[in-house]
């Protein structure tokens, strides 16, 4: 497994600090400071990049297990749902990617603490996985079936999702999805919209979100966030 730690970590593992450290802390930022978290999924981005920034960002140090396509049959009926990624904290599994990312992002100060607010967070997290679900059968398929199914999610969820969001985001003062500040919400699109930029995705044109200048800002925002923008370059950049 690969150790990953953001640099400049305000928390130190006790084993490899000292109890001082612990004093002038809340009991859960002492709690954080003690668990193990080992986050475990595929050497990709996927359903666990934005979780990974979240980490980053609440500089949480966690293990950052990467596991190879072929090791994947013999783990997946020892996961809760069958299912990657998987957090483990203190050795106790939790599934569903936006289950974890919303955990890590209380810890790290990026989920808002205003009931409200909090679900406006939730809101775009199942508008994003409901936007990005119909596109994974997508990867099974080849040829002709492959465009004309890819074709149709620009013409409907892919695109209009997106659109919806940057209403939401317009709505909410243009700079943050949910309350006043970046909340995984905003990782979580920025990861999304990343992605089906990237050109990457055969059939899907990279210029699919350029009529919309908010969701363009904000992912532009989310990428130079110094953490963000460090762990991408350290662990995500495939390098020569
Ligand atoms: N709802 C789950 C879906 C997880 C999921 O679809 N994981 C895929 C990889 S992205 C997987 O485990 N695929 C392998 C398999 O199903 O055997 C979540 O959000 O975590």
């Amino acid at each position: 497994s690969n150790e990953r730690t953001s640099d400049n970590a305000r928390h130190t593992n006790v084993s490899g600090g000292s109890a001082k450290q612990l004093i002038g802390m809340s009991e859960q930022e002492q709690k954080v400071q003690t668990q193990t978290f080992k986050l475990i999924y595929f050497n990709i981005g996927g359903r666990a990049l934005a979780t990974r920034l979240a980490f980053a960002v609440g500089n949480i140090k966690f293990t950052d297990e990467r596991i190879e396509f072929g090791s994947w049959p013999a783990l997946k009926p020892t996961t809760p749902f069958g299912c990657i990624p998987v957090l483990e904290v203190d050795g106790v599994p939790l599934a569903q990617s936006n289950a974890m990312l919303r955990y890590v992002g209380r810890m790290a100060n990026l989920y808002p603490e205003d009931p409200f607010q909090a679900a406006k967070c939730d809101e775009a997290l199942y508008a994003l996985y409901d936007a990005g679900a119909p596109l994974s059968p997508t990867f099974r398929m080849k040829g002709e079936e492959q465009k004309k199914a890819r074709e149709a999610l620009l013409d409907g969820p892919l695109v209009k999702t997106i659109e919806a969001i940057e209403k939401g985001l317009q709505a909410n003062g243009g700079e943050w999805l949910a309350g006043d500040s970046m909340s995984v919400a905003d990782l979580s699109c920025f990861c999304f919209v990343r992605w089906l930029q990237s050109g990457k995705i055969d059939h899907i044109p990279p210029t699919l979100y350029d009529h919309l200048p908010g969701i363009n800002a904000l992912v532009k925002k989310v990428g130079t966030n110094a953490a963000v923008a460090k762990w991408i370059d350290e662990h995500e950049t495939k390098k020569k």
